[in-house]
């Protein structure tokens, strides 16, 4: 493969597209590197297939989208810490998995991860998708009036799948995936804007999900439910999703900056696993 010869095709009307033509175990050149980078702010999502990556190289081309980051709760492999397995086995029936809703990765972190990568080891001769939601196109979708009140209040975020609450859960999740709880600090709320301003793209997007966000700043839960509720069907609206049928050498690299992405969870009996690494990010801007 030659990194000069990028193709870059949509995959969806809203978001998602893939890119042919570069071969991700060498390092990009610079021309490549910046056409790669201009084609992830134009489509938030990216799609490489035919990949073979040791965790080095995958660490490599992440760096590409900003420094390389770890993640909290979630214990890494042993020799990277850069890395996660995201692996269900075949004999895990009928148990949560990671990502099994929609959500932007870490939302309640301070500085959430700009962007994650996922790299497709072993897939499911069928099911295991991803969906990604356009959360710009959510957010123009919205009439005026509802922009501007959107624009002006905060919702909180927690990791509290981490947290004291669910120290003795029965929630089952893959035994592979080691994931603390019962973190003290993970319950913490912390306001993000529920509106935010893409660094790069200068756009606006709305930043809550289901997952992650617990409620709207200065309001209680029951109050924030209808108009979090609202939201949440109106951003994953099947107009501004694409889903992504996995193979084995996929990579994927998405911007949790303006996208949520849900991992379905249709493939008990078969064994699915992928290495995910995530990128830094900023506090996200508010937009008013
Ligand atoms: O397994 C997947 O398809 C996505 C998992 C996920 O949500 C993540 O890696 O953040």
């Amino acid at each position: 493969m030659r990194n000069s010869r990028i193709d870059v095709s949509p995959i969806a009307g809203s978001l998602g597209a893939e890119v042919s033509g570069v071969d991700l175990s060498k390092p990009l050149a610079d021309a490549a590197a910046d056409e790669v980078r201009a084609a992830f702010v134009e489509h938030q999502v990216l799609f490489f297939h035919d990949q073979r990556l040791t965790p080095e190289q995958q660490i490599a081309f992440s760096g590409l989208f900003g420094p390389v980051t770890q993640v909290p709760y979630i214990k890494p492999l042993d020799d990277y810490p850069e890395i996660v397995a995201v692996l269900k086995e075949a004999d895990e029936n009928k148990i949560a998995t990671f990502g099994g809703d929609w959500h932007s990765d870490f939302s309640y972190l301070e500085e959430p991860p700009a962007a994650s990568v996922l790299y497709g080891l072993e897939i499911p001769a069928f099911g295991g998708d991803t969906l990604w939601a356009d959360m710009y196109a959510a957010f123009e979708a919205l009439s005026p009036g509802m922009q501007r009140k959107l624009e002006r209040i905060n919702a909180m975020h927690s990791g509290h799948v981490y947290g004291a609450a669910m120290q003795d859960t029965d929630l089952r999740l893959s035994r592979s995936i080691e994931i603390s709880r019962g973190n003290a600090e993970a319950d913490v709320e912390r306001p993000h804007p529920v509106v935010r301003v893409h660094p790069d793209s200068g756009r606006k997007a709305l930043f809550v999900n289901p997952i992650y966000t617990t409620r709207l700043e200065n309001m209680t839960k029951a109050e924030s439910r209808p108009i979090l509720r609202f939201l949440y069907d109106h951003c994953t609206r099947p107009e501004f999703t694409c889903r992504f049928r996995w193979r084995p050498g996929d990579v994927a690299v998405w911007d949790n900056r303006c996208t949520l992405h849900y991992a379905v969870n249709d493939y008990d009996g078969s064994r699915r696993l992928l290495h995910r690494t995530a990128i830094a990010g900023d506090r996200p801007i508010a937009a008013a």
